[in-house]
């Protein structure tokens, strides 16, 4: 009996043997890395380096807004490592029980994280469930030579003369946030009456827009297709050189975030996500990122390697007097469904 089992499991370990050299020689056993982010948030090279450090096959998809990630997650997907959430997001994904409690020892390279934005910036100060990756800002962008003149305001958002030509992300936070800023109330409030006050805004810019649009805004300034669009920092920075392109932050206020490395929960492959996550903070990689991006890497050791160029933009540094008028998104927790409701409302009528 004994010899038999014996037996057995030697021959099953040289199948498995013979099986791992088969597949390994045609190169299909390689560890498989599953990533979901915002598209255009690596530099060219990242994942390329990263397969070819370790060994492995990274699987990349993309999604447009924390909205859309999490209501792919939600309804069941499965399959993926490491997710990029905005802090505000991961904060609630952590409520729900969705996310890995971090192991610090796996990711030694967390000691490069600027402690100046965990102390102003971070949502997870002591990063028990999340890691940051890149910080910005969301403001208006303006093809010059179609827009004249213009004042520094969401009240862009009024003109008749450029109906059809302008956009507005497709993100209840931001919009109702910049509505919100435009009368004067908090990004964050929990007042209905105000949310609903930010909804009436957001109509009448409706009647004025394109589309609201989360990753189309990009190419359809670059392209000359939209004049005004309401977009992510570094993204418009990645394309202003196509077009005469001009970023601004509302002089009523704007949001600033931050998004963040997490592991699910149910992730198959957690020790590569480890990896990819510490990797992903060597100085090195993450001055790479910051360069191609145009965010803000908060990897103190990264700042050494930047350009000059990079290390003095003001649209990546925000001055002070910048910082103050701005504000972050906070979860809200069960008060979200305040926005939920009046966006809907929005969105739906015509
Ligand atoms: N191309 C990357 C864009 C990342 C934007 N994330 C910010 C979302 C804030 N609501």
């Amino acid at each position: 009996m004994r010899t038999k089992t014996y037996l057995s499991t030697l021959l099953g370990s040289l199948l498995l043997g013979v099986g791992a050299l088969l597949f390994s020689s045609c190169g299909k056993a390689k560890p498989e890395l599953h990533i979901y982010n915002w598209s255009d948030y690596f530099a060219e090279d990242t994942i390329r380096a990263f397969e070819k450090q370790y060994n492995c096959r990274v699987v990349y998809d993309v999604f447009e807004s924390n909205e859309a990630m999490y209501a792919k997650l939600k309804a069941g997907a499965s399959g993926y490592d490491v997710v990029f959430p905005s802090s505000y997001q991961a904060y609630m994904m952590h409520n729900e029980g969705m996310l890995e409690t971090l192991d610090h020892s796996k990711i030694p390279n967390i000691a490069n994280i600027d402690p100046k934005f965990l102390k102003i910036v971070s949502l997870d100060p002591s990063m028990s469930y999340s890691v940051p990756y890149m910080s910005g800002t969301t403001g208006i962008a303006v093809l010059a030579d179609k827009v004249g003149e213009y004042e520094k305001s969401w009240a862009i958002y009024e003109r008749a003369d450029i109906k059809g030509r302008m956009t507005l992300l497709n993100d209840y936070r931001e919009v109702l946030g910049a509505a919100l800023k435009t009368l004067g109330y908090s990004i964050n409030t929990t007042n209905p009456q105000q949310v609903a006050q930010a909804g009436e805004v957001v109509k009448k810019w409706k009647a004025n827009i394109a589309k609201f649009a989360s990753d189309e805004y990009k190419p359809g300034i670059a392209s000359g297709e939209f004049y005004v669009v309401q977009g992510y920092s570094g993204d418009i920075m990645q394309v202003m050189e196509e077009a005469k392109i001009e970023y601004f932050l509302p002089k009523e206020g704007f949001s600033f975030w931050a998004d963040d490395m997490v592991i699910l929960k149910d992730a198959p492959n957690k020790d590569l996500a480890y990896q990819f996550i510490n990797y992903m903070h060597d100085a090195e990689v993450a001055a790479a990122n910051m360069e191609f991006t145009c965010y803000w890497a908060p990897n103190k050791a990264a700042y050494e390697h930047i350009s000059e160029e990079l290390a003095n933009d003001p649209m990546i540094f925000l001055s002070d007097e910048q910082m103050d008028k701005g504000e972050q998104i906070i979860p809200l927790g069960a008060k979200d469904q305040i926005y939920m409701d009046v966006w809907a409302k929005v969105k739906s009528e015509e």
